[in-house]
């Protein structure tokens, strides 16, 4: 049989469309790839192409921990990757960034950092976020430290890109388990949150179980001033810190022990950065087969998004777990009052307008 030049998508580490072909080319590329298929196999495949917008946002790797920085007209999206294998609880060595202009088509930058470019860290590329300033992006994020500072630790790192390559900015742990004397558990110094307020103070609030603030100075790699706990009803872990109209939220992975199993999203809001914060309850439900779930928000091109993670993405024959996740998003909306509309996770994601 003669056989026919079939195209295939290039792939590169970095600039590489993941899972959804710019609109323009969407009918010739995928109709000339499966002119290349059996009929029947070309039409069962045409049938379960997502739809692009539609969660998990990545499918050929597992993803977990989103954090987007918008940068002018692009969407960048940190996130920890999920290598667990068998019934391995985490297995997290690096971070990776995707961007997007339109919330449908991804780029993928491929790793912007391991763990071990910390060289006082040993393990777990767990939770991170970056931010933008004064022309450098910041990259916060939680790491196991060597046997010299036990525990949980927060690393800060720094590019002039938002792709990388980031470097450890400070050659030891932002924060340490010593500097939260009174936590109660040696992983409670994770997942930090970073957030510019409009005097130009960047803060950082962080935890596992305990919340904690405190203000950076303004070189971005040392704290200034006390560390504050701020642990609202339920907090786990993820909290994420983000400004609308004056009203400032504290979305956090929550976890009501005596009622649930998994971690569902819940936040707080207050007057100023420093309070007080008012519980408003819960945001979302847990994330499919998944305990953990983890806040990210962004407002992007007029809209605001809320990207989460579950358990719900097999790839080959590796199902979701709680060491295998998947990122997804959903479009976030406000009532009147501030108070943000519960969030529902889907599959149809952002592939559809927001609900009315
Ligand atoms: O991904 C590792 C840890 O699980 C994160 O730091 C937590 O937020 C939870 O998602």
């Amino acid at each position: 049989m003669k056989a026919r030049h079939c195209p295939s998508p290039a792939r590169s580490p970095r600039g590489t469309p993941t899972r959804a072909w710019p609109a323009a080319l969407a009918p010739t590329l995928l109709g000339a790839l499966l002119a290349c298929l059996p009929v029947p196999q070309a039409r069962a495949q045409a049938a379960e192409a997502p739809a692009p917008g539609s969660n998990p946002l990545f499918r050929d790797r597992f993803t977990a921990d989103p954090a987007p920085l918008v940068v002018g007209e692009r969407l960048y999206l940190y996130v920890g990757h999920d290598e667990a294998q068998r019934d391995e609880m985490f297995n997290m060595r690096e971070w990776l960034v995707y961007s997007t202009t339109d919330m449908k088509t991804w780029t993928d930058h491929g790793p912007i950092m391991k763990v071990a470019d910390f060289r006082w860290a040993k393990a777990d590329a767990w939770a991170a976020q970056a931010i933008h300033k004064d022309g450098k992006y910041w990259f916060y994020a939680a790491v196991e430290h060597d046997g010299t500072q036990p525990g949980k630790a927060i690393a800060v790192a720094v590019s002039d890109s938002p792709t990388g390559p980031f470097v450890d900015a400070k050659g030891s742990a932002l924060v340490t388990n010593a500097m939260t004397p009174k936590g109660t558990h040696s992983w409670e110094d994770i997942d930090p949150t970073v957030f510019t307020d409009d005097d130009g103070t960047t803060w950082i609030a962080w935890g596992n179980r305990q919340c904690y603030i405190a203000r950076l100075k303004p070189n971005m790699i040392e704290i200034d001033g006390p560390i504050t706990e701020i642990t609202p009803p339920h907090f786990e872990e993820g909290p994420w810190l983000h400004e609308r109209d004056g009203i400032y939220y504290l979305t956090y992975a929550s976890l009501d022990r005596s009622q649930h199993r998994d971690e569902k999203v819940s936040y707080a809001t207050a007057p100023s950065i420093q309070g007080p914060w008012t519980y408003r309850g819960e945001l979302t439900g847990s994330g499919k087969y998944s305990f953990t779930i983890h806040p990210g928000i962004a407002r992007f091109k007029g809209q605001w998004y809320l990207f989460l993670h579950n358990a719900a993405l097999a790839v080959g024959d590796q199902s979701g777990a709680i060491g295998r996740r998947a990122v997804t998003v959903e479009h976030l909306q406000y009532n009147p009052d501030g108070t943000m509309k519960p969030v529902v996770q889907t599959e149809a994601g952002v592939s559809v307008p927001p609900p009315r």
